[in-house]
């Protein structure tokens, strides 16, 4: 299921938080240094211990890093880091579907049932939120059809950014939200 919220992502309950960080991973501002102000120091101590692939590079750009939620009510952080915006055609949007995708398999592959994406790479990185929120919702929505039982958020922190994202999935969705819903409860219900 997808569900749109506006809301400061570090005060979300849910299995796990995505952080548009950079590639050293070691904090920096909007909400990285939001996330990183509400998990406290160990998140960082944790960051410092992913291993450098090269130096100043924990997290290539479109790869994820996963690491505890340590203060946050998030059990885990999930890191990934979105494409500086140019003028689109320097493989931009792959690069900010590589961040959707390699997030939700990481949730996945750590048991999580619930995963919430602030709008990577909108802020500094300049990329506009209309592209940039067909990526995610394109992407989400693939990974869903082979995961429907995991709940995926867009936490919006500007209500501008939540219209965009309110209009397009109501011109994309409908009935195939309502299919997964249903399998979902149905699923839920079944005595293991
Ligand atoms: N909760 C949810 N969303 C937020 C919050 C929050 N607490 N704070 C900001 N946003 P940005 P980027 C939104 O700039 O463009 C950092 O310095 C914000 O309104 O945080 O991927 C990193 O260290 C915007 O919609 O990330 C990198 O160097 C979105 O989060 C660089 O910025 C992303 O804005 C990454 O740039």
């Amino acid at each position: 299921m997808i569900t749109i919220v506006q809301s400061d992502i570090t005060m979300l309950e849910v299995d796990a938080i995505v952080n548009a960080a950079n590639q050293v991973m070691l904090g920096g501002g909007g909400v990285d240094g939001a996330i990183h102000r509400a998990a406290g120091k160990e998140l960082f101590n944790a960051c410092l211990k992913v291993p450098e692939v090269r130096p100043g590079v924990r997290c290539p750009t479109g790869e994820a890093r996963i690491t505890p939620g340590f203060r946050l009510p998030a059990k885990f952080v999930i890191h990934t880091v979105g494409p500086v915006f140019r003028d689109g055609q320097h493989g931009e949007p792959e690069k900010l579907a590589n961040c959707y995708r390699n997030s939700l398999a990481l949730a996945a592959e750590n048991g999580c049932k619930s995963v919430a994406f602030p709008c990577i790479s909108t802020g500094v990185y300049g990329y506009p939120i209309e592209d940039a929120a067909k990526i995610a919702i394109q992407e989400t929505r693939n990974f869903l059809k082979s995961h429907r039982c995991i709940d995926v958020v867009f936490c919006c922190f500007s209500g501008y950014d939540k219209r965009v994202y309110d209009e397009l999935l109501r011109k994309s969705e409908s009935t195939y939200e309502r299919k997964v819903d249903v399998t979902c409860s149905m699923e839920a219900n079944i005595p293991t």
